[in-house]
């Protein structure tokens, strides 16, 4: 249950607009909350624009309503002009402005008169909403989204296309409900959105039975030259522009590579490094047990997450970054040895 302050309550009974904004290189969670969100405010007469900062990968373009999203940079004096006229922005699926990109956060810190609506289950929520519904214990964020509305309005206001969208969300923050993140209030919203109609099984083929060729002969690559440190109990995982371009990479085609290293029976951490032109080399962190890859990825690579599953980014050079981490690796050899699963 999400307690909704009367303020906010008042606030969405005399608002006509919003806007909805989701992370950049958004996942199943962050469109799954939003287009959930979106339909929901749309019932209720507040006219919603959800905005995704950047392209929507191909493994997620069936969702219902996906067309609508407006794509920040594709069209940013357009969307620039709707944001400047709404009063409501709800923000879904990250804890600080930044995450929207570096132009579009820029852009949004900016905006003074704005009230802001945080739904999300990241750690150490940034302080730039008047609500902020902020829970690392939830499994995701369309699991907040949920409690969100039914707290509103109740379970009736939750239609078949809303549903399909928050049970992706679940489904892919939850890894098919295998994360440790996954609660018994998680399955019960779950069962809850199977009553709505939806086609599960549809939704778990579509996320992960939908592969390209080229995706898949990518993934071996990537397995090819997974790398396994036994002393450390960590694997990783390096992929060059060039190893992308040789099995024509689309957005959204490395989706769960990096889980491939934990799934050996003796890693702890695991890491994968994906070099790109425009934002240099992207690094994921999935962890067993009580490791904190958070920490890892906070520590050395600008950025965060959760304790199982961060990520990072840094501007040097894929050989650069896979250097640094081979050299900050022994600063946690006793936390890697420690843990218990
Ligand atoms: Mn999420």
């Amino acid at each position: 249950m999400i307690q909704i302050p009367e303020q906010l309550r008042t606030l969405l009974q005399n608002i006509k607009q919003s806007v909805i904004i989701i992370h950049r290189n958004p996942d199943g969670d962050a469109l799954g909350s939003g287009l959930a969100l979106q339909k929901f405010l749309q019932h209720k007469g507040i006219n919603t624009s959800l905005i995704s900062p950047n392209e929507i990968p191909n493994y997620l373009k069936w969702l219902p309503g996906i067309d609508k999203v407006l794509i920040y940079e594709e069209n940013h004096e357009k969307i620039k002009n709707i944001l400047k006229n709404t009063a409501v922005f709800f923000t879904l699926d990250f804890n600080d402005l930044s995450r929207s990109g570096k132009d579009f956060g820029k852009f949004l810190k900016k905006l003074k008169d704005k009230t802001f609506v945080m739904i999300d289950h990241h750690l150490e929520p940034s302080n730039y909403a008047q609500f902020m519904f902020s829970d690392s214990s939830k499994s995701s964020t369309s699991e907040m989204v949920y409690d969100f509305i039914v707290g509103l309005e109740g379970k009736s206001s939750i239609d078949k296309d809303m549903a399909t969208a928050l049970y992706t969300g679940i489904l892919t923050d939850t890894g098919s409900f295998k994360f440790p993140n996954t609660t018994p209030h998680t399955m019960r919203i779950a069962a809850d959105l199977m009553e709505k109609g939806i086609n599960h099984n549809k939704i778990q083929i579509k996320i992960y039975d939908s592969f390209s060729l080229n995706k898949l002969h990518l993934l071996g690559e990537a397995l090819n030259k997974l790398v396994f440190m036994p002393q450390y109990k960590t694997a990783y995982i390096a992929l060059s522009k060039a190893d992308l371009d040789k099995h024509h990479y689309q957005k959204g085609d490395t989706e769960g590579f990096v889980n491939y290293g934990l799934s050996l029976e003796e890693a702890i951490f695991a890491v994968m490094f994906l070099e790109n032109e425009k934002e240099g080399v992207r690094i994921s962190f999935r962890s067993k047990g009580n490791f904190p890859a958070n920490e890892f990825a906070k520590k050395y690579f600008n950025g965060g997450g959760h304790l199982n599953a961060a990520g990072g980014r840094t501007k040097i050079s894929l050989d650069n970054a896979v250097k640094l981490f081979l050299e900050k690796l022994p600063e946690f050899l006793d936390e890697l040895n420690s843990n218990n699963e």
